[in-house]
């Protein structure tokens, strides 16, 4: 389940966080596909509880009434022609699976495929689950669990959410039938949604109960699904990452902390020479790496002083950094704009989810940041996918907040976190070209709209990165030389 079966020469995967399937399937084929990118996690795709009173907020999709394909995203044939025209350009789906609970109690009852819920008596027909299907005694997690009570963390409820019994014959039934059927219709694999919430051992049952991959959409025979697992585990809980890593992957929440805190100033970029395990890090094969994610992004979850597209120079350096560094699977977040931290996505007056407009200069508007679309990221993924499998190289830094260090003969990367300006000669890697920066620019017409770099034939350039420029980075590799 450690696999994530991208397309070859793919490494990188976006969650299009609340994007309607009809958009996803369109963004796979204008966008995704032709600039190499590996997977879309997508929101969950079953039906959850419209929350009206609270002006359809985010978090309301992470109520599942039932497991029917109807959500404001799109209906199961939408869902169906996402998957096929994404597969068929080359990008994989994964699915964020939410089966720790059901919906809690709320003043409403109505899921957005029209489905109702007895919250009362843990009713939910459209499943059907009733109340020897969750936990009892009833219970709700406590601060103070995560500290000392890791039974209390799987058995009871993740704020007032009905938590379901994974122990449960039925129960296991009921999610793999629909964890299979997404599987069925061409999907390669799934993040587990709340993980550390359920018990190792009932994960492993319901895993090893998965179909292969569906051979139709392009995976081999006996594929197993990708699974990354959401356990944040920043350290000294009762629940540790270290119980799930041999199940599947793991969301390494350590490492976004850690490389938003370099980013940031807090940490000196110098110490990243060995970033990865040594770190405290999962192994790379074990840990799906983010700077960001859904959560963290707008202070839930792990929250913290997460960098993210508000502080978007910082951010840019930061994700540079992750896309050329060879240590983790990543994954990039695509956000909508928010001030309000529960608000949903830009939607219209009757709560419909409103389509990103795709600017001319490739990025978004309607309310849409689409950080995966903002050159210096993009330009990044095409750099990993070049990079492929090999290692860093010729690390050279300033004993400061100026890094810079080469992956194989494939690439080279430069940072200037430090208030003066990097002017230094490097060794690069690469052979003797005039190579246009990714970062500042892109390849167009032969030219170049950004900093060119002359590599000579002893593989040396002047490497300029001035404290006031726009970005941090700069990056050069294979295939951009003119
Ligand atoms: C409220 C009260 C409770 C009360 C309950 C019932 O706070 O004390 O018991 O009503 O009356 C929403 C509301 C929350 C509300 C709850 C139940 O914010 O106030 O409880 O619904 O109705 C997201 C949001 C949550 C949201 C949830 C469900 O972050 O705020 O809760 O969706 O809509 C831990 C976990 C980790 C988790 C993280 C947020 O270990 O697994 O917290 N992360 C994942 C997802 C996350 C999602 C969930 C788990 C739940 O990434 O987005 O929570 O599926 O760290
Ligand atoms: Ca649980």
């Amino acid at each position: 389940h450690k696999d994530p079966h991208y397309m070859s020469g793919r490494t990188t995967m976006v969650h299009l966080f609340e994007w309607k399937w009809d958009d996803i399937a369109a963004e796979c084929e204008r966008f995704l596909g032709p600039r190499g990118f590996g997977g879309i996690q997508i929101s969950p795709p079953n039906e959850n509880l419209a929350i009206r009173s609270r002006n359809r907020p985010w978090w309301e999709r992470y109520q599942p009434i039932s497991y029917r394909l109807v959500t404001r995203s799109g209906n199961e044939q939408q869902f169906e022609n996402m998957v096929r025209r994404c597969n068929n350009a080359g990008v994989r789906i994964y699915v964020d699976a939410i089966i720790n609970h059901m919906t809690g109690t709320w003043g409403e009852n109505v899921g957005t495929g029209g489905s109702t819920a007895d919250f009362n008596n843990w009713y939910y027909p459209a499943v059907p689950y009733g109340r020897n299907d969750f936990n009892s005694p009833q219970c709700v997690i406590q601060g103070n669990d995560y500290q000392c009570c890791a039974d209390r963390v799987r058995n009871c409820e993740l704020s007032g959410l009905k938590d379901l019994n994974q122990g449960s014959e039925y129960v296991r039934g009921k999610i793999t039938e629909y964890m299979n059927r997404l599987i069925d219709l061409g999907v390669a694999g799934f993040r587990i949604d709340a993980a550390k919430h359920m018990w190792p051992g009932d994960l492993s049952a319901i895993y090893s109960r998965l179909n292969n991959l569906n051979t139709n959409h392009g995976f081999s025979h006996g594929a197993r699904p990708y699974i990354y697992q959401e356990v944040i585990d920043l350290g000294g809980e009762a629940v540790s990452r270290n119980e799930y890593s041999s199940l599947a992957a793991v969301t390494e929440f350590k490492y976004g902390m850690e490389l938003s805190r370099c980013f940031n100033g807090q940490n000196q970029l110098r110490w990243l020479v060995n970033f990865g395990p040594n770190w405290g890090f999962l192994a790379s094969n074990d840990a799906l790496t983010f700077v960001d994610n859904h959560d963290n992004q707008r202070g839930h979850g792990a929250g913290g002083n997460i960098l993210t597209h508000k502080r978007a120079k910082q951010y840019k350096g930061a994700i540079a950094f992750m896309l050329a560094h060879p240590y983790g699977r990543p994954q990039l977040m695509s956000s909508f704009s928010f001030h309000d931290t529960e608000a949903g996505p830009p939607m219209d007056s009757n709560g419909n989810i409103i389509s990103p407009a795709i600017n001319s200069d490739n990025t978004c508007g309607n309310g849409w940041v689409c950080e995966h679309r903002w050159r210096q990221i993009y330009q990044m993924v095409a750099f990993r996918n070049v990079a492929g499998n090999t290692g860093i190289n010729d690390w050279w830094d300033n004993g400061s907040n100026q890094i810079a260090f080469c992956r194989g003969g494939q690439g080279f990367v430069a940072f200037n976190n430090d208030n003066w300006d990097l002017n230094t000669n490097l060794q690069t890697c690469l052979p003797a070209g005039r190579y246009c920066d990714v970062i500042s620019g892109e390849k167009r017409n032969n030219g170049c709209t950004g900093k060119v770099i002359t590599v000579g034939g002893d593989g040396r350039a002047q490497i300029v990165l001035g404290a006031n420029d726009y970005d941090m980075a700069l990056a050069i590799h294979r295939g951009q030389d003119s």
